[in-house]
């Protein structure tokens, strides 16, 4: 039997941002997180476990994985396990913007993969167990198992059985929903979210604040998400954003992901917001900004993001769909 499969995710954005693991190895969150899942921001995975191969082999973007990579071999030998299955495998994963660069491409890359790898060892998951699989790949990847807007459970269990995402509504739900993701260094970053969240919970004197403003900020965001609200989501997307940087820069030593091309975009948001044009931003383990508009906007948001200094370019998402298997393999 071919034991090979091919998985496309994409990846999700979270306007309430997942910051600190309460447990490191089933990768369990402090707090509840909300994102969208982005059309056009994408990772293809093929997995193939076969007898013909003498060691395992992974291949993202074209390069072969350094060994102190993610702890992407520990997450293909714990779907291995689950399936009863000794072969070595090859994976081959490319996604279509840059990797490392605060743009979530760990969510899509680790969903793909967990649902690649999972349909090629044969096992037959749902939804939601496929979602607290890709969970312990990595934290914000069981988001992307899910299309339009999604909720990740931080759940209580110790065993993490309840530790997963569910999806709040989908794509089609709010069509108009637009995330302009400006590209502005593409460079490595210095310090990883596993890293950086890490260190937050050990030496940052706000996160407790942190910890008991969030359910109000999941709150208000699923209540915009629901009424189709943008004011309500973006207003408080923003904030939550700039209370996650917050806690990050109140660490020791401090994490600082901006450059100026960063702050130009911030204020040029606000003050596109107080001429009319309603928009906000929010922004990740990275430099780059992702702008919040409608549909009716974002071509002249689009317009004028381009326009500033440091923008090298924009990607437009929409709300994209569920990850799902696909025929086309990568090799
Ligand atoms: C998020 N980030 O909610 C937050 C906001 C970055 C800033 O999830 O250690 O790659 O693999 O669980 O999921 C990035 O962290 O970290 C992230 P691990 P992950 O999107």
């Amino acid at each position: 039997m071919v034991k090979k499969a091919t998985a496309i995710a994409n990846a999700n954005i979270a306007l309430v941002k997942y910051w600190g693991k309460r447990d490191k190895n089933l990768i369990l969150p402090y707090n509840g997180s909300i994102s969208l899942t982005c059309d056009g921001l994408f990772t293809t995975t093929t997995v193939e476990f076969s007898d013909k191969y003498a060691e395992d082999l992974v291949i993202i973007n074209d390069k072969e994985l350094k060994k102190d990579e993610k702890d992407i071999l520990g997450h293909l030998e714990r779907i291995r396990k689950m399936a009863g299955i000794k072969e070595k495998v090859r994976v081959v994963s490319k996604s279509n913007f840059p990797v490392a660069a605060g743009l979530a491409s760990s969510a899509s890359g680790l969903a793909a993969l967990t649902l690649a790898a999972a349909k090629a060892a044969g096992l037959n998951l749902s939804q939601r167990e496929l979602s607290i699989l890709a969970r312990q790949g990595s934290g914000s990847a069981c988001r992307s198992i899910y299309g339009g807007f999604v909720e990740w459970l931080k759940g209580e269990k110790e065993d993490g059985s309840d530790g997963y995402a569910k999806q709040i509504v989908d794509k089609n739900s709010w069509p108009e929903f637009r995330m302009i993701v400006t590209i502005l260094s593409e460079a490595k970053k210095k310090i990883g979210s596993r890293a950086g969240m890490a260190q937050t919970v050990e030496t940052c004197p706000y996160y407790e604040s942190w910890l008991e403003t969030i359910n109000q900020d999941l709150e208000i965001i699923r209540k915009g998400i629901l009424k189709r609200d943008f004011t309500i989501a973006g207003v408080q997307a923003e904030y939550n954003c700039l209370k996650m940087h917050a806690l990050m820069i109140a660490t020791k030593p401090a994490i600082i992901y901006w450059i100026p091309a960063t702050m130009e975009i911030i204020q040029s948001v606000i003050r596109w917001r107080e001429e009319g044009l309603e928009c906000y931003f929010t922004i990740d383990a990275g430099p780059n900004v992702k702008v919040l508009c409608l549909e009716k906007d974002e071509k002249e948001i689009n317009r004028r993001l381009l326009g500033l200094e440091g923008v090298i370019k924009t990607i437009i998402a929409k709300p994209g769909d569920d990850a799902k298997i696909i025929d086309k393999h990568l090799f």
